[in-house]
């Protein structure tokens, strides 16, 4: 029997890559989706085979990290050797717009999910090992660059706060209740399935679009923030291997190198044979009331003991946005000539 895979958080951008990994390593792999009036699976659309064919390995449930019974029939019916907490309102901007409702999905939902799978793990005998998607965020206000496990937390956002608070729960259950419960602290990672309104996503979509003549402009806040930026992809890999392991613990997971909003631009822009300060304007809204200056890194530890190494740098993540990103605009260009508005 191959293990099963329990992920909350499945048709965000990090979740459609672990789920692409954990098929390709014969798991089968249960997914949480929030009820929505619109299809959200477009992430993972084309692992998705309908129910009723044969040989399926992914399989969907409607619930919510808000909902703790919702988690606790889940795991009674799915029986997860891994589960794998990737669910979140992960905007930090937005997470200023709505901190309770930040804190609660990410602070007290994931505390849901650790009482769910400890009344399991005791009701049962079988033994269940939790990732938490813990992040660089924590640091906040850094005082020593580069960032390892070690690193004081200084919260300076709603998300940042909620997220310390998952952390430590998921450490307080390794240690009190005996729970395999591991945090990887990531830093930033990216990919073409990147949400939009993430800082270089919206540069790789605007970017491509302009290239197009689909639009002039895009609006952007603070471009002297510097950033550790990874590929998701890569990133999974690490989640994965940390629940492998003999014993639970906590790794930093990153680049180890940092690179300004103002230096992806001119990666992106200039890719493109575009100057990217023809077409930015500045919008205070994108500005954040408390901002995280610069996050930078350490994870030898996940590269001593996980054995994990990223295998793709800032210049190459930006130019496989914007590839994939072409491709989208290609086809708005498309419309828009067919006469469509896009
Ligand atoms: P993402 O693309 O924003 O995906 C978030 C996922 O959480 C989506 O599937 C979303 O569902 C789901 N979700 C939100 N609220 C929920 C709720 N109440 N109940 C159940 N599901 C809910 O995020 P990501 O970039 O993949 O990141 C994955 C996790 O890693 C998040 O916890 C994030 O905070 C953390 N993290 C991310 C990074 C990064 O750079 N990407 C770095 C460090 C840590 P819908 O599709 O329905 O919205
Ligand atoms: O892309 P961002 O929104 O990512 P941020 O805030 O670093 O958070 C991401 O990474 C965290 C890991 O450290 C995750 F935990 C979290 O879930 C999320 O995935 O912003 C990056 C930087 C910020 O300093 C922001 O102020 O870009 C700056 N920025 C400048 N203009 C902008 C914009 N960010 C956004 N989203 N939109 C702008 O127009």
């Amino acid at each position: 029997m191959g293990k099963v895979a329990l992920i909350t958080g499945i048709t965000g951008q990090d979740g459609s890559y672990l789920t692409e990994f954990l098929l390709g390593r014969g798991y089968d792999v249960h997914g949480i989706v929030r009820r929505s009036s619109v299809f959200t699976t477009e992430r993972i659309d084309h692992l998705y085979k309908d129910r009723h064919e044969s040989g399926v390995k992914l399989h969907l449930h409607y619930g919510d990290l808000l909902d703790a019974i919702s988690l606790r029939r889940i795991i009674t019916q799915v029986k997860p050797d891994e589960v794998y907490n990737l669910a979140a309102q992960s905007h930090v901007r937005t997470s200023f717009d709505q901190p309770v409702y930040t804190a609660e999905v990410v602070a007290i939902g994931t505390l849901h999910l650790l009482e769910a799978i400890r009344d399991y793990r005791d009701s049962t005998g079988h033994e269940v090992r939790f990732y938490q998607a813990s992040s660089s965020e924590m640091y906040g206000r850094v005082r020593e660059i580069p960032q390892n496990e070690f690193t004081p937390f200084y919260p300076r956002s709603p998300y940042a706060c909620a997220k310390i608070h998952a952390y430590w729960q998921t450490v307080n259950y390794r240690e009190a209740y005996d729970l395999f419960a591991c945090n990887g602290i990531l830093f930033n990672h990216e990919s073409p399935r990147r949400g939009e309104t993430f800082v270089t996503r919206k540069i790789t979509r605007a970017a491509t679009r302009i290239k197009l003549g689909l639009q002039e402009t895009v609006y952007l806040g603070n471009l002297d923030a510097k950033r550790d930026w990874g590929f998701a992809g890569d990133y999974v890999q690490a989640m994965w291997l940390m629940l492998q392991q003999q014993d639970p613990d906590d790794y930093v997971v990153a680049t180890g190198e940092t690179y300004s909003v103002r230096e992806f631009l001119t990666e992106a822009f200039g890719y493109l044979d575009l100057d990217w300060e023809q077409h930015i304007k500045f919008d205070p809204k994108y500005l954040r009331p408390t901002e995280v200056q610069i996050l930078q890194g350490d994870a030898s530890k996940a590269r001593n003991l996980l054995g994990w190494k990223p295998s793709v740098n800032m210049r190459d993540l930006c130019r496989m946005m914007i590839d994939a990103d072409m491709k989208l605009a290609e086809r708005e260009r498309t419309l828009v000539d067919a006469g469509f508005v896009v």
